[in-house]
């Protein structure tokens, strides 16, 4: 018998990238573990990836191209020798580029997998090289990244997770990091047990409420509100480090004055949180020595986010939390790695003329051709994605996806509910079979990933998924043609020659953040302005006026990752299904009781699903954990169906939180599918 143990990294869209080992038995994979040696995953994996395998022998892994021969939207499919396939896709994108030119065609993709090979390399080369749409991928961080960037300029890294532990105070603000960035929460224990306190600032009380010290319950939405109350407290009371802000800020005055508008009392008729309970935060926020705040990607999904994390942002300079080690501010540690982007993806392969680019979040309206000028789209390249369950507004999106005047290739390793809409999908390899590297989103690692097995039946990367697209549409660059080895390469020509030895010493190794002392944080950005926006942190008053309908929030399951793992029956038992969770005061108003089957409804759509009644949330919110997919659903409609194609003030992100109107099912059985 043999046995190997093969060095790797979990793919998916998370920010803790953790380092695994899969164990390799006469060429089966037996299991994954965690990589004990890696400062942070520290040999353990999540509930979801703990069997990977699972997903790598899965009975509906896609092993072989298929072709459609039924209705779309049916999953009616045949399987089909690649040669076949490829000419399929060669004469659907050729067909869309002669009607009406390449700007027709647009490539759709998210994290599916975060590898730099297989979703940031030859995908972007051959839509350079064909010189199709633009997609701005914009679903999960862009207004956040944006706030980050209009308050933090470069040379000013995020606090290291790996710091977190010696921090005075650590805020999970928006942030469920027991199930989300699992790795995040032992430096809060860490930072506990130095005699520091946990402060969770979310509308709902979920498991990173429950095991704070102090959980802060605000109206969803405004964050921003919550902020500048605290920073009226901080100034008022000269709680701020002015020293800090003469040397690190600009703008400081501005702030100051825009906090003098926000007495705690103003605050706290917006936030719904006591007003002594606004200013207590403030003090020991400004006492804490140091200070950190993790900002979670669910707090964006409002109108105003962009606004409110840039006031939240403030809050550490404004009290110099950042002068000591742990305090700060983490969004996203991005910025932290060396760009590759124009080497990996090559937009000099572009050919010259107007561009189009369709913000991602659109999808549905591009679909329809009313999102820009350029008419409708008519092809789509999927892959790394499931656009159908995960875009906002999915009567839309799904009404598009049915067009059969539509061309779509999905490369997938699974039959979810975009490929059920596919023309031709092409089988994709899991990372188990294929070679990559990553960055990470939350710490400073890099993470090589080797290939454990062969590729599964004829399932193929990414990456020579597409070299063979660009053969196959007669594009002849020889970019288009590098092998992965060669990809990986120009990927670390970016990184010195130590750095590269540890990594293929260890298969991990950490990137330097140089903190850059004379650029400072904008508190005043002028550049907001031609945004449409104030330079100056501001939030809406509010509360909005109560008509009876709930806010609608669709964080994050603890069971699976986004849409990915929902057909993993392991975890799909433990999620069980559906439910909205509902407050014990809205459920009596509304004549709901706990276990019965409801109905969400707005403008938008409606969806089905069960009531849990729970004071875990405040009274005006809704709670649907995502992203189910549409067939989970009674109604055959999942959470999406509610929201909208409208964008936050910064940055093209969605807004998720939606209102509705909850009441009794009048469906209450199972319909089919739209
Ligand atoms: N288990 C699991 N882990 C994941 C994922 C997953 O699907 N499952 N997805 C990954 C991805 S892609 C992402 S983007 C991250 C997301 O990571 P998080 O941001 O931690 O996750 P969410 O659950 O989307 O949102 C966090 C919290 O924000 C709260 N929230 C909503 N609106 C507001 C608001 O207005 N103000 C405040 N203060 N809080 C608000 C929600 O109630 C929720 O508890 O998680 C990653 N990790
Ligand atoms: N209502 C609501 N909607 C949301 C969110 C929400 O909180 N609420 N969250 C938003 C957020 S934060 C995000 S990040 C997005 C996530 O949206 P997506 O990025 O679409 O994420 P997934 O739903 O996980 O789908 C990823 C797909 O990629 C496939 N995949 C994985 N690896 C590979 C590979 O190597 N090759 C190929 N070809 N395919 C692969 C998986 O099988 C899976 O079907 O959803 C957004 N949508
Ligand atoms: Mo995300």
């Amino acid at each position: 018998m043999s046995r190997l143990d093969v060095r790797g990294a979990c793919p998916h869209d998370c920010p803790d990238t953790c380092a695994w080992i899969a164990t390799v038995e006469d060429g089966v994979v037996t299991g994954v573990r965690g990589d004990g040696d890696h400062p942070v995953t520290a040999g353990h994996l999540c509930v979801k990836m703990q069997r990977y395998e699972e997903r790598v022998y899965h009975p509906e892994r896609i092993l072989t191209p298929l072709i459609r021969t039924g209705p779309k939207g049916s999953m009616s499919l045949r399987e089909a020798t690649w040669s076949e396939a490829l000419e399929r896709v060669r004469a659907g994108l050729s067909r869309a580029i002669e009607r009406r030119g390449p700007h027709a065609v647009l490539p759709f993709s998210y994290m599916g997998t975060q590898g730099v090979l297989q979703g940031q390399s030859m995908d972007r080369r051959f839509a350079h090289a064909l010189g199709v749409a633009d997609l701005d991928r914009t679903i999960c961080l862009a207004t956040g990244a944006w706030a980050w960037a209009l308050t933090y300029p470069n040379g000013w890294p995020a606090t290291d997770v790996e710091t977190v532990g010696e921090a005075e105070m650590v805020v999970a603000w928006g942030a469920n990091m027991v199930s989300t960035h699992l790795h995040l929460w032992p430096y809060l224990l860490e930072a506990r047990k130095r005699g520091g306190t946990i402060v969770c600032v979310d509308p709902v009380r979920t498991k990173t409420a429950r095991a704070a010290d102090v959980h802060l319950a605000p109206r969803p939405g405004t964050d921003g509100a919550l902020a500048l109350g605290m920073l009226n407290v901080i100034f008022a009371e000269g709680l701020e480090d002015r020293e800090f802000l003469e040397t690190r800020a600009v703008g400081a005055d501005d702030l100051r004055v825009r906090a003098g508008e926000w007495p705690v009392e103003r605050a706290a008729r917006v936030t719904g949180l006591d007003a002594d309970v606004i200013a207590d935060f403030a003090r020991r926020f400004a006492a804490a020595r140091p200070a950190f705040v993790k900002l979670g990607p669910g707090a964006q999904r409002h109108a105003h986010a962009g606004q409110a994390l840039r006031a939240v942002l403030a809050l550490p300079v404004v009290t110099g939390a950042w002068r000591l080690p742990g305090g700060g501010a983490h969004v996203h540690s991005a910025g932290e790695f060396p760009d590759r982007g124009a080497a990996m993806a090559r937009p000099d392969l572009k050919p010259s003329g107007a561009g189009r680019t369709v913000n991602m979040i659109h999808l549905g309206r591009a679909l329809a051709g009313t999102c820009d000028e350029h008419g409708p789209l008519d092809a789509l390249v999927v892959y790394n994605a499931n656009p159908a369950v995960v875009c906002p507004d999915s009567a839309s999106v799904l009404a598009g996806l049915a067009r059969d005047d539509l061309f779509t290739v999905v490369l997938e390793q699974m039959p979810t509910e975009t490929v059920a809409y596919a023309d031709v999908v092409l089988p994709a390899t899991t990372q188990l079979e294929h070679l990559d590297v990553l960055w990470s989103w939350g710490h400073r690692y890099v993470t090589l990933n080797r290939p454990a097995i062969a590729p599964r039946g004829e399932a193929r990367p990414n990456t020579e998924i597409f070299r063979m697209l660009a053969a196959a549409m007669g594009l002849e660059h020889e970019a288009l043609r590098e092998p992965d080895d060669a990809l990986l390469d120009t990927y670390l020509q970016g990184f010195d020659p130590a750095f590269r030895a540890r990594l293929d010493a260890q298969g991990w190794a950490k990137v330097d953040a140089v903190t850059d002392a004379g650029v400072k944080a904008t508190l005043r950005n002028d550049g907001m302005t031609a945004l449409g926006l104030d330079p100056v942190p501001d939030a809406p008053d509010g509360p909005d006026p109560d008509d009876g309908s709930l806010v609608v929030l669709t964080p994050k399951s603890h069971h699976f990752l986004n849409s990915t793992l929902v057909n993993h029956e392991r975890l799909h038992r433990m999620a069980k299904h559906p439910v909205v969770a509902v407050s014990t005061a809205d459920a009596a108003r509304l004549g709901v009781a706990d276990g019965d089957v409801v109905q969400l409804a707005n403008g938008n759509g409606r969806i089905d699903l069960v009531a849990a009644v729970s004071d875990d949330v405040r009274g005006g919110t809704a709670v649907v954990l995502g992203n189910w997919w549409h067939r989970d659903f009674p109604g055959g409609i999942g959470a999406n169906a509610l929201t909208g194609q409208d964008a936050a003030d910064l940055g093209g992100g969605p807004v998720l939180a939606a209102r509705a109107v909850l009441s009794p099912s009048t469906r209450g059985s199972r319909s089919p599918r739209p």
